[in-house]
């Protein structure tokens, strides 16, 4: 991977066309959505640069990439730009050799978009207890509501009796979910996880993975993201550089 880690922000130049075999990822460092693209990227070993974009104060040029001027976008050497993050990851496990993320079995892989469909309802739950906690609220029913969505999560993995939630080893979906894990702790979820016996086991199988430790942020990095983030800070995507 190449690529500077400061992000572009208003009136930095765009980067030229991307070099022949490679592609471009636009990404901010502590966004879990893109960080589901890095770690399919890195899981399938595809040559890439990284640019991130500073988010608080968008270049111009992203929104002719992206004009939803969200991040994880990726650029081909074509020109051609995907972006939104399912459909990111799925056209880069199509698109490139290497390990086939996604299986190719038509129920499988049905199964593992409801999955992804459920989870979208645990990243709202995640986002309303930031909310509360930004705002220095009581976050007793955020966080109520968001165990209740784990452990109907949790069932799919004690239904399936699978270590992971494709099976047993790590797929697509799991790349997909991830990303939130990580940024438990800093809300105090990571203890509801005890809640949850199995999605601990599997977080903790996570961790382990390879794309998953390349990828990762210490806590006290996150924390201090969130921090200025909440703010609205400008500097919050470079923060610890
Ligand atoms: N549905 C999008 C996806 O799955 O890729 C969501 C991506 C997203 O919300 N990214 C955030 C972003 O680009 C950063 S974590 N925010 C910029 C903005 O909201 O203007």
């Amino acid at each position: 991977m190449t690529g500077s880690q400061k992000s572009l922000g208003k009136g930095s130049p765009a980067p030229g066309p991307v070099p022949e075999g490679s592609v471009r990822l636009y990404s901010m460092r502590f966004c879990p959505y893109a960080q589901r693209a890095r770690l399919v990227l890195l899981a399938k070993g595809i040559k890439h640069e990284v640019v991130n974009i500073n988010l608080k104060n968008k270049p111009d040029w992203f929104f002719e990439k992206n004009p939803l001027g969200l991040v994880p976008a990726v650029e081909l050497s074509d020109g051609e730009v995907i972006y939104e993050s399912p459909i990111v990851c799925d056209f880069l496990d199509e698109a490139y050799p290497g390990k086939k993320l996604t299986p190719a079995d038509p129920i499988k892989k049905a199964k593992q978009k409801i999955i992804l469909e459920f989870f979208s309802g645990v990243t709202t739950a995640h986002y309303k207890l930031f909310l509360a906690k930004k705002e220095n609220q009581d976050a007793t029913e955020q966080k109520a509501e968001l165990l209740t969505k784990l452990q109907k999560l949790e069932e799919f993995l004690v239904k399936n009796k699978t270590a992971y939630f494709g099976g047993e080893s790590v797929s697509m979906i799991d790349y997909m979910i991830y990303p939130w894990f990580e940024r438990f702790p800093l809300f105090d979820v990571i203890n509801i996880l005890t809640q949850t016996p199995e999605l601990k086991k599997w977080y903790d199988l996570m961790l382990q993975d390879s794309a998953v430790k390349e990828t990762i942020t210490a806590p006290d990095v996150l924390l201090g993201f969130y921090k200025l983030y909440a703010q609205n800070s400008i500097d919050a995507v470079d923060y610890g550089l």
